[in-house]
């Protein structure tokens, strides 16, 4: 939280510089729900804290910081003004429900149900009793079965059924609330550190918002989408402009973790984990000129369904930067970008040093979309195609990606280009290979299929450097997707091509791999196929000494010459023992002594290469 904190700081300067405003009359709130202190009527001091997050988003000015302290609370948060920085201290929940524990609150009304009146803000969503989440029924209150809830939202009564007893003896958490944070049409927010957590609609929104930054929180239960991000459509046309979404932890939520949708721009959605959610990790609608990077998305599902991604990019998404994000183990494709035919279609996406793997579907799926560019991206082991350009796309470019044991056993292949998707396609520079098992061919295109590169290069005219062979991937069942030695991935990429980035999906630097010629084009010429560079390799020294003379006399000098040894980065120094008490490290690998009593000696270098690994090597000296 730190380096977060130094960056909220600096966008609170530039924010504080506009407004011409002075950082000392800067004001720090203090919001403490425990405290028996607190009061919302009060100071805001540590020594009488508010007690509500909203008390200081009433009062806080742009400058200002609302800071909250640990504990539980339960309220919609809306940010009154521009500027301010709200931060949760580690433990300080925004809860979307309100608790109904308690036998004396509950009143048995069918078989097996019991009621209680319940007026919360927003008609709850969800229910959860001792941690189990239970089903809605929306039809009414003769249709619960064991472990359901209704709202009767005329009546303001809320059924609970958990098989027939009370559940007011458990723990009862029913929502309440629409959002945690609801940040609506301002500027250089910062929300960050809190753990935001069962709110009937999403976790944090941030509507028509301009810098606005959601950092480090963790959020989860939200009925629908966990972080939402959006412009709006009616009654004016709107855009959230430059939001950052970054850090988070996002799991459990039941849409998309992460929702970027209506006149969303420029917005920044890095580091976050996005998983365990009931539809795609990432959705973005309608976005435009963002840039995605550093994610991790994984186990997306939505039960019964077969559509929840890693993360899409549809209906209108120009221009974005899709790079070093990872998707694996999600229901549908790892990463899709797609438009509906014949309404609205996306242009212009780069998808860069991205690794999909695991998925029920395609590892990279283009549909109804143009001049989608996927440079350096590592594709494996996913349901079906590991390259899937469809629907009537076009200007698709494949450059240095890799493609393994996609579609294995579903007959599929590791790039699948469709009849209609053709147009302007152009693929090089790839590696597609399938290590034998089941019927996975290595690539179909325009309607045929091809199990050898060399053949879909000499029928199509693209891959004129690719390779159909091994690239030797290290350890990708367990997610090291790192090139091999002696594999088709090394010192070989096109770093020309636009979109190319030279830093891998670690941020490693191509490195020139020494017994592998380089037949890349561009700087470096080195560069490594796919979304991970294979770093040098720095390997133990080898030590050699050899002492002359091997008999000498009292006094006469000997010399032990360790230069032979070998390192494959280097030697940072030579340790001599010679054997008599003598010992001396240097940098040269030749030392001299004279030894001062008879004996049988044995002679001992010990080289240790510049990152700090040993070998030794000895030999016998007689002095007589
Ligand atoms: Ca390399
Ligand atoms: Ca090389
Ligand atoms: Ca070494």
């Amino acid at each position: 939280m730190s380096i977060g904190r130094v960056l909220a700081a600096s966008a609170l300067a530039v924010s504080l510089a506009g407004l011409a405003a002075s950082p000392a009359l800067a004001t720090v709130w203090q919001v403490n729900g425990s405290s028996a202190a607190c009061d919302d009527g009060g100071a805001g001091t540590a020594a009488q804290p508010f007690c509500t997050i909203s008390q200081g988003a009433a009062v806080a000015v742009a400058g200002d910081t609302v800071n909250v302290a640990a504990g539980d609370y339960r309220e919609i948060v809306m940010p009154a003004a521009s500027g301010v920085t709200y931060t949760g201290a580690a433990g300080a929940r925004v809860l979307g429900t309100e608790n109904l524990s308690g036998v004396k609150l509950w009143a048995p009304a069918l078989p097996t149900a019991w009621s209680i009146p319940y007026d919360p803000d927003t008609n709850p969503r969800q229910v959860w009793v001792n941690d189990v989440r239970l089903l809605e029924i929306t039809t009414g209150p003769a249709d619960l079965v064991a472990n359901s809830f209704y709202y009767d939202g005329i009546a303001e009564i809320l059924y609970v059924d958990i098989g027939g007893a009370d559940p007011g003896e458990s723990n009862v958490e029913a929502g309440a609330y629409s959002f945690g944070f609801d940040v609506n049409g301002l500027s250089n927010v910062v929300v960050q550190g809190f753990d935001v957590m069962g709110q009937n609609t999403s976790g944090i929104r941030v509507r028509t918002g301009t810098n606005v930054t959601v950092r480090g929180n963790r959020v989860h239960r939200a009925r629908s989408f966990g972080i939402l991000v959006e412009g709006t459509a009616t009654p004016v046309v709107t855009v959230s402009d430059g939001v950052k979404v970054e850090s988070n932890d996002v799991f459990d939520n039941g849409d998309s973790g992460i929702r970027l949708r209506t006149g969303t721009i420029r917005a920044r959605v890095s580091g976050n984990d996005s998983h365990d959610n009931r539809n795609h990790g990432l959705s973005a609608t309608d976005t435009t000129d963002s840039w995605i990077a550093g994610n991790e998305l994984f186990r997306n599902a939505r039960p019964g369904g077969v559509s929840s991604t890693g993360m899409i990019l549809d209906d209108g998404s120009h221009r974005n930067q899709v790079e070093r994000n990872r998707a694996y183990a999600n229901q549908d494709s790892g990463f899709q970008v797609s438009g509906t035919e014949g309404v609205v279609r996306n242009t212009a996406n780069v998808f860069v040093r991205n690794i999909s793997d695991a998925n029920g579907d395609h590892g990279f799926d283009v549909r109804e979309s143009d001049a989608t560019r996927m440079i350096s991206n590592t594709s494996y082991a996913n349901v079906n195609d590991g390259f899937s350009i469809e629907g009537n796309s076009t200007g698709t470019v494949l450059r240095n990606n890799i493609g393994v044991n996609n579609g294995v056993l579903t007959g599929g292949n590791d790039l699948w280009v469709d009849v209609g998707s053709t147009l302007g396609f152009s693929a090089n520079y790839d590696v597609w290979f399938n290590s034998g098992n089941g019927t996975a061919h290595k690539i179909e295109y325009n309607g045929v299929e091809y199990d050898s590169v060399t053949a879909f290069r000499n029928a199509t005219g693209h891959e004129q450097q690719g390779s159909g062979s091994d690239p030797r991937l290290a350890n990708p069942g367990a997610g090291n997707f790192r090139p091999g030695v002696g594999g088709s991935a090394l010192d070989n990429a096109n770093a020309a091509t636009t979109g190319f980035q030279a830093l891998d999906f670690f941020g490693i630097a191509p490195v020139d791999i020494a017994g592998t010629s380089n037949t890349g084009t561009g700087t470096p010429n080195y560069a490594d196929r796919g979304a991970v560079e294979l770093p040098r390799v720095d390997a133990a020294p080898t030590a050699r000494l050899s002492v002359n003379p091997q008999f000498a006399r009292m006094g006469q000098q000997i010399t032990a010459n360790a230069s032979q040894s070998r390192d494959d980065v280097g030697i940072a120094s030579y340790r001599f023992d010679f054997g008599d008490g003598f010992v001396v490290t240097q940098t040269s690998p030749i030392a001299r002594h004279g030894y001062t009593r008879r004996g049988l000696f044995t002679v001992r270098v010990t080289v240790t290469d510049t990152a700090g690994q040993t070998a030794s090597a000895t030999s016998a000296v007689l002095i007589f």
